[in-house]
């Protein structure tokens, strides 16, 4: 048995590294699906049937459950998979299987943090709100769903999204931290032009972009406080695996990264970000 983490591509090892810090006795398959990413542009319809071969390839290979650590796949496949292809898949895998996705738990954690009203510290115009903005990908930003979730939760805070289009195809490709930082920076102003003022606090919602979270929290104003994705899901996660998932302390752990694509060495960043390369193998 072993936990499965999906992505299109690169972004969700940051997920990834996250839960093994935090259930290193447990086996992960991590899958990559970099034959189609990046997903950020792709159609409702073309993300739920792409997530669900995902899974359905990370279940064959021996995963009882499938991190969605894509924020794309998690705002427009999540639901769907679950009330209706997974009902009938477990029927016909004959275990239980589940597939868990990353933004409700990065929600809780950004909505259970005490906020300040900074607003007035800035001389903002807006008052009595604290603004929170979230950089994703077009396909999250048009799903609405941070902006429907957080309103379920907290009615003080002003969210404004902001889609960084092509940003998870360029770290996917290995651009220079020249020109990713030249559109992080351009989506940050855009973000302030909206606003008109900076967020009081982020939320890096594209699992890709946690790898250059350092060019983020040099474009947002100093101290800026980022909701870090992976932390938060790990904190969810881990307890929820703790009661559904079943492992052997002080076993050998096993972990296989597979890629729909070709399994070449990662680009300087993402190697950089993961600490040494890794063997992908392709499925
Ligand atoms: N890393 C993914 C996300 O969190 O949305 C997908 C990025 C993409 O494929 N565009």
């Amino acid at each position: 048995m072993a936990i499965g983490v999906f992505d299109s591509g690169v972004g969700g090892l940051s997920i990834h590294r996250a839960l093994v810090d935090r259930i290193p006795a447990a086996d992960f398959i991590y899958l990559g699906d970099q034959k189609h990413a990046p997903y950020g542009e792709r159609s409702g319809e073309e993300i739920v049937e792409l997530t669900r071969q995902g899974c359905e390839t990370l279940f064959d290979a021996g995963a009882s459950i499938v991190v969605l650590a894509c924020n794309t796949a998690s705002a427009v496949a999540l639901r769907r998979l679950q009330s209706t292809w997974l009902l009938d898949y477990r029927k016909t895998i004959g275990r239980p299987v589940n597939v868990l996705g990353i933004i409700v738990p990065t929600i809780e954690a950004a909505t259970g943090l005490p906020w300040e009203h900074e607003a007035e510290r800035r001389g903002a115009k807006i008052e009595n709100v604290d603004v929170l903005g979230i950089f994703c990908t077009t396909a999250t930003a048009r799903s609405r769903v941070y902006e429907i979730e957080i309103d379920k939760r907290r009615q003080d805070l002003a969210v404004f999204t902001e889609p960084c289009i092509g940003l998870a195809g360029m770290i996917e490709a290995g651009a220079s931290e020249e020109k990713l930082k030249a559109v992080v920076e351009s989506r940050v102003q855009a973000l302030k032009t909206r606003i008109g003022r900076y967020p009081d606090r982020a939320i890096l919602g594209c699992t890709h972009y946690e790898i250059i979270s350092d060019l983020f929290k040099a474009a947002l104003p100093a101290g800026t406080p980022l909701i870090h994705q992976p932390s938060s899901v790990a904190d969810s996660l881990e307890r929820y695996i703790e009661r559904h998932f079943e492992y052997d302390v002080g076993q050998s752990a096993k972990r296989r990264f597979l890629t729909t694509g070709q399994p070449g060495p990662q680009s300087d960043i993402v190697a950089a970000f993961w600490g040494e390369l890794l063997a992908f193998e392709r499925v």
